[in-house]
C-alpha cells in the first residue's frame, strides 16, 4: 500500500492508524500546491479530486475520502479493536462520529485557513466550530476517547484536526477535557512515529 499524505493534513490519520497496526506502506509526499508527488508524477493521476488523503492498494485501487480509508484499514486488522465489528450497532455509532468529524470539524474548520476571508466571515466558522468543540468537550469529559471501546480510527481522526487549531490562533485550553485528549493520544508511539515521519519527509519541489 502507499499513502499519499501532505504533512500534518488530516492524511495524519490514515498514517496514524498504519503504523498503529504495524502495516507495511510506502509514506508518499504530495505537494499540494503543484499537485507533484514525490514519486515525480501528478497527484491528479492518483486522485483526480485533488486532495490527500489517497491510498492505493497492491491491486491497483486508488481509495479517497478519509473516514473510508481510515475504515477499510481498521477491517484489515479486526482484532486489533481500532473500529467495531462492520454490521455492528456500535459501528453505526463510529460512523456518526466520523461523519461529525468530517463534516462539522474537518469542513468547519478548512475556511479558517483561508487569507482571504473577511474578519467577520471567519468569526462566523469560528464560533460554529466552538459550538462543535463544546460537544466535544462534554464527551471527553466523561470517557478518554471517543467511543467507549477505547482508542479507535475517530481519535486518530480528531487528534489530527485538532493539531490545526494553533495555525487558527483557537487555544485548545479552554477545553480542557479536550486538551487531555490531545495529550492521551500525542503520548502514543505509533502517533509519534507518524509526527516524526512526516516532519522528517524531504519537501516535494516543483
Ligand atoms: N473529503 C476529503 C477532504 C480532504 C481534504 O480536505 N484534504 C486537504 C488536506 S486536509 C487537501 O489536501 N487540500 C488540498 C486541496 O484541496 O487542494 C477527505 O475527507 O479525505
Amino acid at each position: 500500500m502507499k499513502l499519499y499524505f501532505a504533512p500534518m493534513a488530516c492524511s495524519l490519520a490514515p498514517h496514524i492508524i498504519l503504523r498503529e497496526l504495524g502495516l507495511p506502506f510506502e509514506l508518499i509526499r504530495v505537494n499540494n500546491q503543484t499537485k507533484r508527488t514525490a514519486e515525480g508524477g501528478s497527484f491528479l493521476d492518483i486522485n483526480p479530486k485533488g486532495y490527500v488523503t489517497a491510498l492505493t492498494l497492491d491491486n491497483g485501487e486508488a481509495l479517497t475520502e478519509g473516514p473510508a480509508i481510515l475504515q477499510y484499514l481498521a477491517d484489515l486488522q479486526p482484532e486489533a479493536g481500532l473500529a467495531p465489528a462492520n454490521g455492528s450497532w456500535q459501528r453505526v455509532r463510529l460512523q456518526e462520529m466520523l461523519n461529525f468529524i468530517t463534516a462539522e470539524l474537518h469542513g468547519g474548520s478548512a475556511p479558517l485557513f483561508r487569507s482571504d476571508l473577511p474578519e467577520a466571515a471567519l468569526q462566523i466558522f469560528r464560533d460554529k466550530l466552538f459550538q462543535r468543540l463544546d460537544w466535544l468537550e462534554s464527551r471527553l469529559d466523561k470517557q478518554d476517547y471517543l467511543l467507549p471501546s477505547g482508542f479507535g480510527v475517530a481519535d486518530a481522526y480528531l487528534f489530527s484536526i485538532l493539531g490545526w487549531l494553533p495555525r487558527f490562533h483557537i487555544d485548545l485550553a479552554c477545553w480542557p477535557a479536550l486538551q487531555a485528549f490531545f495529550h492521551r493520544v500525542a503520548a502514543r508511539p505509533a502517533v509519534q512515529a507518524a509526527l516524526q515521519a512526516e516532519e522528517n519527509s524531504a519537501p516535494v519541489e516543483g
